[in-house]
């Protein structure tokens, strides 16, 4: 399998998030991608190569221009200001609040945000637009006949929405590239979200349409991040009614209770008949991630990779979260390992 890995991810190292009331180190680190692709390079997974510039215009495609235009430019009107820290939000427009556009820099954060857990630093911007290039350029492999393509994209992206940034993702990785396969031609992409956390900003982007079907297997938001999404009963809307499922499971769930869900999410894949799935990768439902519950162990994630090859469909895996920084490589690779067996 063909892996797409850019060095940019390293330009991106928030110092700190909020957790239990203190400020701790983000769990959303570089080292997170590096023992990714140590693992693919150790166990010979296939090429891997660096991306090609697709532009900005794939990226407008998912995300506003105005949210593009901000976010391109908020590092160097914060770095003006001769402030210390990353770029962090504090103040929401909720609800008795307007919606309204401030002019002040931190205004206008709160606005394309929607919680205090994606860090703006210097190379932000930088890291979260190469990422996408990565999902771009094996997507394109792909769209050219591949069987699969590995998207080692760092920052993650699902919990991105068209216009907010939240939960360590800025650009919406998957999407951009779900969307580019429907720009290429292809007349239906379906999304399955591994992620242990509901990929709210891929749901919310293709909420209304019935060209993408969006799966998502995740920790109940009635006690999980992000809270306010990601619940059984949300099937679409208007002309995407009936192209959405949330298989939100109870935490401490192990595999049984997991791949139970993962039945149900591939026979609504099946009676979809898409041309191409997008597999949101995340392997934070590992049994000793620091920020998650599940208790998924190493051999599962082959299993999972084994019933995702049985779909039969051309597979772009992008890679999203996961904590465990030692298992992570592990865990993602034998996802891949699984798929190429089976
Ligand atoms: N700061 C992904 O896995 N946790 N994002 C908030 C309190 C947010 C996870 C805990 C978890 C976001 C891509
Ligand atoms: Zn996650």
């Amino acid at each position: 399998m063909l892996t797409i890995y850019s060095d940019d991810h390293h330009l991106h190292h928030g110092r700190c998030e909020l957790i239990d009331g203190q400020l701790m180190p983000c769990f959303e680190m570089p080292s997170r991608a590096d023992h990714i692709l140590q693992r693919v390079q150790a166990r010979h997974l296939g090429p891997v190569e660096t991306p090609r510039d697709a532009g900005l215009e794939p990226l407008k495609r998912i995300h506003s221009e105005a949210y593009l235009t901000f976010f391109q430019g908020a590092w160097q009107r914060w770095a003006e200001l001769n402030h210390e820290g990353d770029l962090l939000p504090f103040t929401w427009p909720a609800r008795t609040l307007r919606e309204v556009i401030p002019a002040n820099l931190l205004g206008q954060l709160g606005y394309y945000s929607f919680d205090a857990g994606a860090p703006i630093t210097a190379g932000t911007w930088q890291a979260a637009y190469s990422a996408a290039q990565v999902a771009l350029t094996a997507q394109a492999a792909v769209e050219n006949g591949a069987r699969s393509a590995f998207a080692l994209c760092r920052p993650p992206g699902h919990h991105a929405a068209s216009d907010l940034m939240g939960g360590y993702c800025y650009l919406n990785n998957a999407a951009i590239a779900a969307q580019a396969f429907l720009d290429q031609g292809r007349q239906k992409v379906a999304i399955l979200d591994v992620d242990y956390h509901h990929g709210n900003g891929t749901q919310s982007i293709f909420y209304s349409r019935n060209d993408v079907l969006f799966t998502s297997i995740h920790g109940h938001p009635e006690a999980e991040f992000p809270f306010f999404l990601g619940y059984a009963d949300e099937h679409g809307e208007g002309p995407g009614e009936g192209f959405n499922f949330n298989y939100p499971l109870a935490a401490g769930s192990d595999w049984d209770h997991w791949s139970a869900a993962l039945e149900q999410a591939c026979k609504q894949i099946e009676a979809y008949a898409p041309d191409v799935l997008v597999i949101s990768l995340g392997v934070d439902t590992f049994k000793d991630d620091p920020i998650s519950t599940f208790k998924l162990d190493s051999p599962d994630y082959l299993r999972m990779g084994e019933r995702i090859a049985r779909l039969g469909l051309p597979t772009l895996f992008v890679m999203e979260g996961g904590y465990a920084v030692e298992e992570i490589g592990i865990n993602a690779v034998n996802v891949l390992e699984g798929f190429e067996s089976a």
